[in-house]
């Protein structure tokens, strides 16, 4: 179980607390942050989980008055102001602000773990009425999307209306101009490219939106007999290849703004515009994005003229290794598949197929954002593991 707390007291002139906890090991609390937290009705609104302490009433040079052991699970405090606060052993301890701490937390609340692959992918499968169903395995699914980046899902009903449902079971599902759900067939005067029967290169979804989808849902409910088979890579996998292959390559691409364009009529009249990196990175370094689709690359490009080669130069490095037999997974979807994939991670192309008069192919497609997708992975694991 969790340690007690063996002693505490102030340090820094009453701007830190220091806790020694049973086990020797100490915490260091920012008394700032100490009375930024009080935990009474005053400063905290429990029913929301949320901080009533407006910032105007917070002195960020506070001092601690008086700080007690109230028992071996809970210190209290006085503040200059006779204001009195008290906070738990646990509460306390879950918010060291130790590195190796603040790193489990982070794990715990952001499930940062990656396993990348190439060709080698062991394509992760789950009964899709399992999902439905069973807390375990829709916990299973969603880690596992998190981490690998792509799930199919089996045995769904060939028809519309199943990933609505799914997305009644992760919360709501993400509206875009497409429409809440749509429809991937060969359509005629089609608005996307998407929209026929012609080869898809490796694309990630709508990168010319601001913030595209995190993840994308494609549940077939008519495979074609010849053509139209999948293909998947592990963007993040390739982009690191990248950077070490060829430094000069990635430093373009995660540095110029690429203009994307798509205009149209489909569930409204659209006419959407956005820069975006083809790889974009963190603070640190990592690879959080790819937004890269040709199609919807537009014709405009604001930058200099005497970058535009070395562009385009640094861009077929990228799509050549994305391409490499080492790195993408073909596969065929069958009629009740939906495969689900991380749209920020993964890119996915289709084979071309012949066209006719019939309907020979039909896919139902749907978006959901990361936000919504943690949210239930966080909630489906407190229920699963029964803890808080
Ligand atoms: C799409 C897409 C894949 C397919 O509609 O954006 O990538 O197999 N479709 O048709
Ligand atoms: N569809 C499949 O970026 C894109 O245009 C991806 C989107 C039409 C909803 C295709
Ligand atoms: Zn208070
Ligand atoms: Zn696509």
């Amino acid at each position: 179980m969790n340690p007690g707390i063996q002693k505490v007291e102030a340090l820094d002139a009453g701007h830190f607390v220091r806790v020694e906890w049973e086990d020797g090991s100490e915490s260091r609390y920012p008394c700032v942050w100490l009375r930024d937290n009080c935990q009474c009705p005053h400063c905290f609104l429990h029913s929301a989980r949320a901080r009533r302490l407006v910032f105007e009433d917070l002195d960020v040079d506070i001092v601690v008055k008086k700080v007690a052991l109230a028992d071996r699970k809970k210190i209290s405090i006085t503040w200059p102001d006779e204001h009195a606060s008290e906070y738990e052993a646990e509460w306390l301890k879950k918010r060291c602000f130790s590195e190796e701490a603040r790193a489990e937390m982070r794990e715990d609340l952001f499930l940062p773990e990656r396993q990348y692959w190439g060709s080698d992918l062991q394509l992760p499968k789950i009964p899709f009425e399992e999902v439905m169903y069973d807390d375990e395995s829709a916990y299973k699914w969603l880690c596992t999307l998190k981490k690998v980046g792509i799930v199919l899902l089996t045995g769904a009903a060939a028809r519309q209306g199943e990933l609505v449902k799914l997305g009644h079971r992760i919360g709501f599902l993400r509206l875009t101009f497409y429409g809440p759900t749509w429809q991937v067939q060969d359509k005629a005067d089609a608005n996307n490219v998407a929209y026929t029967t012609g080869k898809l290169c490796f694309h990630t979804d709508y990168p010319v939106l601001q913030h595209p989808p995190g993840v994308q849902l494609l549940h077939c409910i008519k495979q074609t007999a010849s053509g139209g088979e999948s293909e998947v890579v592990d963007g993040f996998n390739v982009s690191n290849k990248l950077k070490k292959q060829n430094p000069q390559a990635y430093q373009i691409l995660s540095s110029t703004a690429v203009d994307y364009t798509d205009v149209g009529v489909d569930y409204c009249d659209f006419a959407v515009q956005c820069k975006q990196n083809i790889i974009d990175v963190d603070s640190r370094g990592q690879t959080v994005r790819i937004n890269y689709n040709n199609a919807t690359r537009d014709t405009v490009f604001d930058i200099p003229a005497d970058n535009v080669r070395p562009f385009y130069a640094a861009l077929k490095e990228f799509n050549d290794l994305l391409n490499s037999s080492e790195h993408k997974f073909a596969y065929k979807l069958k009629p009740g598949d939906i495969v689900t994939f991380d749209n920020w991670r993964v890119l996915h192309g289709r084979q071309s197929y012949p066209s006719g008069s019939e309907v020979t192919r039909h896919l139902e497609g749907a978006y959901a954002d990361w936000d919504v997708v943690m949210s239930r992975l966080r909630l489906l694991r407190k229920k699963v593991l029964n803890r808080d």
